[in-house]
């Protein structure tokens, strides 16, 4: 058994029962299944024959249908895959498989195009300003890769596309600290996460860590390792955090031998090359199953009790972000993985507009920003941070147990020296938020004001450290005098929050075969970057799903 293999779950032989239910979609599809041969060769049909299948028909009837192809959603559809089930994942983001005119999928952070920004006609980026100058520019509408999703008091950053917000993060892939796990879900058995879960996440995203010899002699980490002087002068431990970066694709982009992509500062937009987004690991090897189908450019806008399935309709979106189709199909079975805010605002809404009214009440509850807070520093002439900085940060400063603060050193890939060091701080912010619907949206109830104590937080380590190098915050990377990034958050989590909104495996209340497995499950904070823990969990109630709900 491979250590990706879900334990208990013998891949060669499926039970009858679960390979009939598997079979729905590729019936629906209209191909025969007992036409598709088993074994080795049977795969390669499969695949094919899925390849071929193209976007989810109108009217089809299928096992399991996933919305959202983010880190819960691969995890789940892999899973399923892997024990027979055939499964049709939704995703309202594009493809991200086609280069552009410019032989590039993606764009870079430096040079944003109608790529960057889904359905935007300027940028919206995080750092809005620059020596107090606004440096957002005018784009095309398009579906780009990243949302800015604004909200009365923070917007929110999100990946769309095929592998969801893998296909714009910065790849930090954290296990929490054991001892602080139990605040993060309290009802989670925390000797299965750390000794099967966890590990089984970390092998199937391909989680690596920085070679630390080749971290200290390399231009483009220059700004880590200033980071790491500033933090161990003033007594915070610095920690390397792994990643999911290719790091021997780093190296070589560093010595100029492969095309660069983290050096060349891709990053917010996509990345061309080295990162291992969830195209690269969960996606391939569930699509190398040929039992799951994509659907980019389908949104979900509804689901509904239909017997003993589900009524679902989709709306399919050109790249202008019309809807050019609306579709209706039949699911058994039906997983949200539209991320904490699509699952969030999906639920709230159908809760509220009677298409689930059985949902409970702690739909949409539960969420927070992670304690997100970004803040610059200026270092003097002396402390130069860098020309040439990788978009992948590798390390960070650990203060979560005296201050509630862990501070990524990150980059700031501007191709000059800005004698700036930027971080972006992870807090125990308690404050949580509620999603609610008042009749045409669904809106969320954060308040700017809500970030202060996640400021105080990341004080605790950068005002020592100014102290002790005789240095100040920037001002002038989030409007003019403006010190604290307040205004966003990298990661959302909660809104149906588990062993609450759901059982304690993502079983949501009040339906049978209605399943959320994404951020919206975590109450709020992870202590550290979350997708780890995402994928984690998601692996362990997917598991439990499979041996009990099929
Ligand atoms: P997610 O990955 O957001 O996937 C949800 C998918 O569902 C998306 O592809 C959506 O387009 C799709 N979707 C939504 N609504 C619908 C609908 N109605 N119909 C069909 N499809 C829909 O969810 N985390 C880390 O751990 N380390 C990092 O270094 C890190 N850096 C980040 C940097 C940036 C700029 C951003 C934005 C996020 C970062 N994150 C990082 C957060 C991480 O990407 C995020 O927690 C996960 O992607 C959330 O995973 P989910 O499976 O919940």
């Amino acid at each position: 058994m491979s250590d990706t293999t879900p334990r208990g779950e013998d891949t060669t032989h499926i039970s009858r029962r679960r390979f009939m239910a598997g079979t729905g979609s590729i019936v629906g599809l209209g191909i025969a299944a007992s036409a598709l041969p088993q074994g080795t060769a049977g795969a390669a049909v499969r695949a094919a024959a899925a390849a071929a299948a193209g976007p989810i028909g109108d009217g089809a009837h299928v096992p399991v249908l996933v919305i959202g192809t983010g880190y819960g959603g691969s995890v789940a559809a892999l899973r399923m895959a892997q024990a027979g089930i055939n499964v049709e994942m939704v995703e309202m983001g594009m493809a991200w498989d086609t280069p552009g005119s410019d032989g590039k999928i993606f764009c870079n952070t430096t040079s944003p195009d109608e790529r960057s920004y889904w359905l935007r006609t300027k940028t919206k980026q995080p750092l809005s300003n620059f020596l107090g100058f606004p440096i957002d520019k005018t784009i095309p509408k398009h579906t780009g890769v990243l949302d800015a999703e604004e909200f009365g008091g923070i917007i929110v950053y999100q990946g769309r596309g095929v592998g969801g917000g893998s296909l714009v993060n910065g790849g930090m892939a954290v296990t929490p600290k054991r001892e602080n796990f139990g605040a993060i879900l309290p009802t989670v058995n925390a000797d299965e996460m750390y000794n099967t879960y966890y590990p089984r996440a970390n092998a199937g995203l391909g989680v690596g860590l920085i070679d630390p010899n080749w971290f200290d002699t390399v231009d483009c980490y220059q700004f880590a390792r200033v980071g790491r002087k500033q933090a161990q002068r003033s007594n915070f431990p610095f920690v390397f955090v792994p990643d999911v970066y290719d790091w021997d694709y780093m190296k070589q982009e560093a010595a100029g031998t492969v095309p660069k992509s983290a050096v060349a500062g891709e990053i917010l937009y996509g990345n061309n090359y080295g990162k291992k987004s969830l195209q690269k690991t969960y996606i391939a090897q569930a699509k190398g199953t040929g039992r799951v189908n994509i659907s980019p450019l389908h949104r979900v806008a509804s689901v509904t009790p239909s017997g003993s399935s589900y009524t679902v309709v989709i709306e399919q979106l050109n790249t202008s972000g019309d809807v050019t189709a609306t579709k209706t199909v039949l699911a058994d079975k039906v997983f949200f993985a539209a991320g904490s805010v699509g699952t969030s605002k999906l639920l709230v809404k159908l809760k509220a507009t009677g298409k689930l009214p059985g949902l409970n009440g702690e739909i949409g509850q539960g969420w927070g920003d992670n304690g997100n807070v970004m803040c610059g520093r200026a270092n003097h002439l002396w402390d130069p941070t860098g020309k040439v900085q990788a978009s992948i940060p590798c390390g960070g400063i650990d203060n979560w147990t005296a201050g509630g603060a862990f501070a990524e050193v990150a980059p700031l890939p501007t191709g000059i020296e800005t004698y700036a060091s930027f971080y972006l701080s992870i807090t125990k912010n308690p404050n949580r938020a509620q999603f609610s619907w008042d009749g045409s949206k669904v809106n969320l109830n954060w308040q700017t004001a809500w970030k202060q104590p996640s400021i105080d937080m990341a004080k605790t380590i950068f005002d020592k450290i100014n102290s002790k190098e005789g240095t100040i915050y920037r001002t002038d990377l989030f409007g003019t005098y403006k010190i604290w990034g307040d205004h966003l958050t990298y990661h959302p989590l909660g809104g149906a929050v588990l062993n609450k909104a759901t059982d304690n495996y993502g079983r949501l209340a009040g339906y049978r075969n209605l399943y959320a497995i994404d951020g919206s499950l975590i109450p709020g904070n992870t202590s550290v970057n979350p997708f780890v823990t995402i994928t984690a969990l998601a692996e362990r109630n997917i598991e439990k799903i499979i041996a009990t709900d099929f």
